[in-house]
């Protein structure tokens, strides 16, 4: 046997924890001092120095490192910042007007902060005193993120969860990553959905991408105040202005296209249509802007075709394109507009060849072809049942009968249908069963507002001879006073509430504002007095929608407080702060002032016009919408004028100002919900 030549094991020496420890460490500092002693003295020198050295350096880099954490805070607090509610910021300034004289005094200045004082605010992404930090994208996932109708993954329970019409209309902000490809699709919401590849446009020219490049944030010199006089204010010419300059902004950076987006200096495409310029036609011809109108009407001429690959969406595309191209066409006479009008409205019917007789929300114009939206076979109630004046109207100018058809089966299939409460109807109507899906709730802001509308606006269009309209009409107006009508604690401001499952929930669309309006109208037309007291208590709240924001203008949702106290009657939540541009409000006052003459109206109206100068103007040209009308430093522009902005917004404030009541008298015309004025009938000859 011979020994091993190495050993095939380890030695393990474990030692007792409880029993050494402490020995251990004694022994450890004991030999530490002794080796502290068996150094020289020049050794130990050296030691000593250097740590004194290492002490000092120490001591002289703590402010800065304190510095970067300070930093670090200051960043993290202005994103908080940037994403809570800004409760303290500073009212806006707004002139005010003199009811008696209609003057407006010498310029109040706009708040009193950095290099604007006195100038308005800037239109610019961050307040004067925020140091300027890319803010990381947000990551945040909202409904608008997904697929399928932001509104169904919500809607059964609570109605205030809809989010109103915006809420889908804007442009969708997507994640990165996995939404990237929607992000690429997605052009705008209401059915649209154009996808990038099936853009009418050709791709944009080397200037045109130019131009698209996102410019540096906007700053003081960009915002134009409203140039105001101390003499008597033209505000027929105030509002002339403001059209021309919207117009200039389109006509520079998105002529053709469908929508400016003014602080981009570019434009956005929703159908390819030319959606801005064919909502504006009769706005510069009301307006007497003829050069402007001769350049469009060109552009009518020559550049429009509906000969392309495209899906439109049945309802936008009849109130803006055929209801543009038909009231341009009874203003002129020009047999262009009717011509393209024709056109369009047989491109748009294979949206009707459902089994139902429902319509599809999307139709190819140029393929003939028609589908829902991706995620359902639903269509809006809004969208199928207000599209009929235009539609009827062109039956009546061609003689061909199958315009009117269509769209008057709809109106017979809704007046005939179960699911409604005392005259309101449910959002949401299937193309297949031609049944009203989503039962039990009830708004008159988005998906339903312009049903109510048109059920009174197309009885007057026919010479008042529609009894099923007229019945559907008043029954309706009494199921609003029934269950969506209550008043505020504080003021005893009237509002129109929402329905969902017989809970009522205090929201309010601006959408909701074109009622005061329409109830007007009716009245003026012979239905019941009571209508117009409602009417005057609900033009009073969409003035408080605007009066009570810091920029004056109102917010795209508002919830009113049912509670009595002194607060405010307004609540707005931080999602529902922006505004659109829209024209609810200022029709209303349109109606209210043709009905009443009293001039409290006109001055509501001047106030409003002058909040948007102050706070959606944009230099170079155009309008923006904003974030937030409740933050007059920094309201946010969305870089993007809606086309209601010049086709219904500046009209109604225009015809608002005009002392002339025969320009577009109401006894000879109804406007449609795009405020494009069509005729009413004459009697059938006896
Ligand atoms: C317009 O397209 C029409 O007025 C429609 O009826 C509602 N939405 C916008 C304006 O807000």
């Amino acid at each position: 046997m011979y020994p091993p030549s190495r050993k095939d094991f380890i030695s393990l020496t474990l030692s007792d924890p409880h029993s050494h420890t402490y020995n251990n460490g004694k022994h450890r500092r004991q030999s530490c001092w002794r080796k502290w002693k068996q150094l020289s003295r020049l050794q130990r020198s050296l030691i000593l120095f250097l740590l004194a050295l290492l002490l000092i350096f120490g001591l002289l880099s703590y402010p800065s490192i304190t510095e970067q954490w300070r930093g670090l805070s200051d960043r993290e607090d202005w994103l908080a910042l940037n994403d809570r509610e800004l409760k303290a910021t500073p009212p806006g300034v707004k002139p005010v007007l003199d009811p008696g004289t209609g003057k407006v005094p010498a310029p109040v200045p706009g708040p009193a902060v950095g290099p604007d004082a006195g100038a308005g605010p800037v239109l610019e992404p961050r307040g004067p005193n925020i140091p300027i930090l890319a803010k990381p994208p947000n990551k945040k996932k909202t409904f608008l993120n997904k697929r399928g109708p932001p509104n169904l993954q919500k809607v059964v329970g609570n109605v205030s969860d809809i989010g109103g019409r915006e809420k889908q209309e804007h442009e969708v902000v997507q994640d990165e990553g996995e939404d990237e490809d929607q992000e690429k699709k997605i052009v705008s919401w209401r059915g649209a959905m154009i996808e990038a590849d099936q853009a009418t446009e050709p791709p944009p020219s080397a200037n045109e991408k130019e131009a698209a490049v996102p410019p540096a944030p906007a700053n003081a010199a960009d915002t134009v105040p409203l140039e105001v006089s101390t003499g008597t204010v033209d505000r027929l010419e105030a509002v002339r202005d403001a059209f021309r300059h919207a117009w200039k902004g389109y006509k520079d950076f998105a002529w053709g296209h469908d929508e400016l987006k003014p602080i981009s200096k570019s434009f956005g495409e929703w159908f390819g249509l030319g959606l801005t310029l064919i909502d504006s036609l009769d706005t510069m011809w009301i307006m007497g802007l003829k050069e402007e109108f001769t350049e469009a009407r060109n552009w009518v001429e020559k550049e429009l075709s509906f000969n392309k690959n495209v899906d439109v969406n049945l309802f936008e595309t009849t109130i803006r394109v055929l209801g543009g191209l038909l009231s341009a066409y009874h203003l002129t006479g020009d047999q262009l507009f009717l011509e393209k009008a024709k056109d369009l409205g047989s491109r748009l019917m294979p949206a009707f060849k459902t089994p139902s007789k429902i319509p599809f929300s999307d139709v190819n114009i140029g393929k003939g072809t028609a589908h829902p939206p991706r995620w359902t076979s639903d269509s809006t109630l809004a969208e199928v049942t207000s599209i009929q004046l235009e539609f009827r109207e062109l039956s009546r100018l061609t003689q061909e009968p199958q315009y009117q058809e269509v769209v008057n089966e709809v109106m017979k299939l809704v007046h005939s249908l179960p699911g409604k409460q005392d005259g309101l109807v449910p959002m949401f109507i299937n193309t297949n069963s031609g049944q009203f899906t989503h039962k039990g709730v009830f708004t008159l802001g988005a998906r339903a507002d312009s049903y109510y509308e048109y059920l009174l606006k197309q009885w007057i269009q026919g010479g008042k001879t529609e009894d099923n309209l007229l019945e559907d009409y008043l029954q309706a107006v009494e199921g609003v006073k029934k269950h969506l009508v209550r008043q505020t604690g504080p003021r005893r401001l009237t509002f129109v509430g929402e329905l969902s499952h017989n809970r009522f929930n205090p929201k309010m669309d601006h959408l909701v504002c074109f009622l005061p309006g329409t109830l007007a109208l009716g009245v003026h037309n012979g239905l019941p007095g009571d209508h117009m007291e409602l009417a005057t208590q609900l033009m009073e709240t969409c003035y408080h929608m605007y009066t009570q924001m810091e920029t004056g203008l109102s917010p795209e949702i508002v919830h009113f407080n049912l509670q009595a106290s002194d607060g405010r009657d307004v609540v707005v939540k931080p999602a529902d702060r922006h505004n659109l541009l829209r024209p609810e409000t200022v029709e209303s006052l349109f109606y209210m002032y043709r009905f009443t003459k009293d001039t409290k109206y006109r001055d509501w109206g001047w106030e409003i016009l002058q909040s948007f100068n102050k706070y959606t103007k944009v230099s170079g040209g155009g309008y923006t919408s904003i974030n937030n009308v409740c933050d007059p430093v920094n309201p946010g522009p969305r870089d993007k004028m809606e086309s209601f902005f010049l086709g219904e917004t500046l009209k109604y404030l225009y015809l608002l100002f005009s002392d002339d009541m025969e320009l577009l008298s109401l006894e000879k015309y109804v406007f449609n919900t795009e405020a494009h004025p069509l005729p009413i009938w004459p009697p059938p000859p006896k």
